[in-house]
C-alpha cells in the first residue's frame, strides 16, 4: 500500500498522512457507532490536566473546555473491530513496523464545539512507555480536519530525540497529564496536516505532537489506534501487559515466552475495591 518514497518520509519525519484508507460507507458505519458511543460510554469531562491549561487558554474557556473520550472502541462495535483490522490500513503499518504487527490500542479524541479540548505537546510514549520506536499512532479521521477544529500538528523529525523528560506535575506538586514544557515546545513551531474523514495520519510513538482547540461549531472527531511490533516490550502505562490481535504475521516464541493467561480482566469496580483495600491495610499497618 505504501510507495519507498511513502516509508521514507514517515522515518525521516515521524509522521505521514495517507489518504482514502476507509470509503465512505465505513467512514459513515464508524462514524454511527462513534456516536452511540458518546451518548453511551464515553467519559466528557475536563480531559488533561495540569498547567498547560492556562498557558493554551484563558480562564473562562479553560472552565468550559472538555474532551470526550474512551478506550478500546473495538470492545463495543464491531466497526471498529473491522476499522482496526482492515489489509489495506495493517499492511501500511507492516510497512512501517518493517516486520509482524499486533495491535495496542484503541481512544476515542472527541473535541466538542466551541471549545473542544487543546493538546498540549507531548509524545505518546509518555502515556505507553516502549522500548524501541517500533510503534505507530494511527488518528483515524472521521471529519475533515483544519486550523479551526484543531487539527493534528507535528513537530517535524523531533522522533529522531529519542524520549524526552515530560512535566508530570503542578506547581502544588500533585500529579497532572505528562506534557512537554510549554515555554520550550510550541505549537506555533509544528507542521499542521489537515485530514479528510476516511484518511487516517500517521505517527512515530516519540514524535513530538498536539493540536490546538476546536473553535467551530461542530465535533471533531478522531480515534487513535497503536500498532507495535510484538517484541517491542512495553515497560509501562496504559494496556501494559495486555495482548492485542496480531494483524500481521506471527508473534514468534521469544525465550521465556509463556502462553496468555486466559483468567479474565478484572472490572474497573475490582480494581477499585483492591486499591482500597491495599490502601485500608497500609493504614492498618501504620496503626499496629
Ligand atoms: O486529537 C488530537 O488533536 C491530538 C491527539 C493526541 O495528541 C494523541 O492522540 O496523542
Amino acid at each position: 500500500m505504501l510507495s519507498p518514497q511513502d516509508i521514507a518520509f514517515y522515518h525521516e519525519h515521524g509522521y505521514l498522512h495517507i489518504p482514502g484508507v476507509f470509503t465512505p460507507e465505513e467512514v459513515k458505519a464508524m462514524h454511527n457507532d462513534l456516536d452511540w458511543m458518546i451518548e453511551t460510554w464515553a467519559d466528557k469531562e475536563a480531559g488533561w490536566s495540569g498547567p498547560w491549561r492556562k498557558k493554551y487558554m484563558d480562564a473562562e474557556t479553560e472552565k468550559k473546555s472538555k474532551l470526550i473520550a474512551m478506550h478500546d472502541l473495538y470492545f463495543y462495535a464491531q466497526s471498529w473491530m473491522r476499522a482496526v483490522t482492515k489489509p489495506n490500513l495493517c499492511e501500511a503499518m507492516g510497512d512501517l513496523i518493517a516486520g509482524p504487527v499486533e495491535v495496542h490500542h484503541s481512544t476515542m479524541h472527541v473535541k466538542p464545539p466551541e471549545t473542544g479540548h487543546p493538546f498540549p505537546m507531548h509524545q505518546d510514549n509518555a502515556f505507553y512507555e516502549h522500548t524501541d520506536n517500533r510503534y505507530v499512532d494511527v488518528l483515524v479521521h472521521l471529519d475533515d480536519t483544519c486550523h479551526e477544529n484543531g487539527e493534528i500538528r507535528f513537530l517535524a523529525g523531533s522522533h529522531k530525540n529519542g524520549y524526552l523528560p515530560h512535566v508530570t506535575k503542578n506547581e502544588d506538586g500533585t500529579g497532572c497529564t505528562p506534557h512537554l514544557p510549554t515555554d520550550e515546545y510550541r505549537l506555533a513551531d509544528t507542521v499542521a496536516v489537515p485530514a479528510k474523514a476516511g484518511d487516517v495520519v500517521c505517527f512515530n510513538i516519540f514524535t513530538v505532537h498536539g493540536s490546538h482547540i476546536n473553535t467551530t461549531h461542530e465535533h471533531r472527531r478522531i480515534v487513535r489506534v497503536g500498532y507495535r511490533h510484538p517484541e517491542n516490550k512495553q515497560i509501562g502505562g496504559q494496556s501494559k501487559g495486555r495482548p492485542g490481535l496480531m494483524v500481521i504475521g506471527r508473534r514468534d516464541r521469544t525465550e521465556g515466552a509463556q502462553l496468555f493467561s486466559n483468567d479474565g480482566p478484572p472490572s474497573q469496580a475490582m480494581l477499585k475495591e483492591l486499591r482500597e483495600l491495599r490502601q485500608m491495610k497500609r493504614s492498618m499497618e501504620v496503626k499496629v
